[in-house]
């Protein structure tokens, strides 16, 4: 599957934010790739229905990790007492992320801001932590950070998640100097408008005004990125993308969109 030992497909990639959109996609794209594996979210039972499809379509095995990536001990505990088979982790997918609200900042609510911080950068940062001292030890892994147009371009009413995804890209950067001189490869992949239920959790549920944010046009599929991030990943062992904006072809920046009447 990938680009260190092709002849080993089974490697073992984490994925923050298995339970649904980018991240299921991800699981998806690699387990037919031949990878194994770890699955986190909060939401176990997802997790577990989607082991259940991975493993009768591809024969893929799956460890489940429900955890909440913004709980440090929590993230902390779940990654030490991984099983001895399941400790060397190839690929991280840091993907477990949200949105919510779009309020001025001025009208902004600060448990929503809160949850972004603790989640988007916060969890980030736990996950990367618990994970990368064993890929420094092993000279060996990639870590692929799902970012966005919004952590490039900041737009009216995005302030504090722009904040938390512009962090994302620093940290993307900054890893990548930190591990200069190792074989580890650091990739921040950036989509624009992708349709999931990022809007529907963004607006705490009203999905009338989640699904107007995708009217008039073609987003992004959930597929369509991860396709992205196993290319990234399954590059020459001398190859690192380190950034990739991806915008639907409607979409021309944050606040640039046409749709069709
Ligand atoms: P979804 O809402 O469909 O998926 C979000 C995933 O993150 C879920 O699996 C959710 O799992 C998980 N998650 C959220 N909070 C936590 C938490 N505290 N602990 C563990 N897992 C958590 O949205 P997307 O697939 O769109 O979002 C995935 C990533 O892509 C996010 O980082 C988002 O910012 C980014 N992104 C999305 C874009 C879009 O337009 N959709 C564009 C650019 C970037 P659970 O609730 O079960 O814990
Ligand atoms: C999600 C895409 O444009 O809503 O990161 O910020 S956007």
């Amino acid at each position: 599957m990938t680009q260190n030992q092709p002849d080993q497909p089974d490697q073992t990639v984490l994925i923050t934010g298995a339970s649904s959109g980018i991240g299921a996609a991800c699981a998806r794209i690699f387990a037919a790739a031949g990878a194994r594996l770890i699955l986190t979210a909060r939401r176990l039972e997802r997790l577990e229905a989607l082991a259940a499809e991975l493993k009768q379509q591809f024969q893929t095995s799956s460890h489940l990790l429900p955890c909440d990536v913004s709980d440090q001990a929590a993230v902390t505990t779940a990654l030490e007492t991984l099983p001895p088979d399941w400790s060397t982790i190839d690929v991280l997918i840091n993907n477990a992320g949200l949105s919510r609200g779009l309020e001025k900042l001025h009208q902004g609510s600060l448990s929503d801001w809160e949850e972004m911080i603790d989640t988007n950068l916060k969890g980030l940062l736990y996950v990367t932590r618990a994970v990368l001292p064993g890929m420094v030890s092993r000279n060996r892994g990639h870590i692929v950070n799902i970012g966005s147009i919004a952590g490039h371009q900041t737009y009216p009413g995005g302030n504090v998640y722009c904040a938390t995804k512009a962090a994302v890209r620093a940290l993307s950067e900054g890893l990548k100097m930190d591990l200069l001189g190792t074989a580890l490869r650091v990739s921040s992949i950036d989509p624009g408008m992708v349709e999931t239920e990022f809007s529907e959790v963004r607006f705490h549920g009203d999905r009338e005004r989640a699904s107007s944010v995708y009217q008039g046009i073609t987003p992004l599929t959930p597929h369509d990125i991860a396709e992205i991030v196993l290319f990234c990943v399954s590059r020459p062992a001398h190859v690192n993308i380190s950034d990739l904006i991806v915008l639907a072809t409607a979409q021309a920046s944050a606040t640039m969109v046409h749709r069709s009447s």
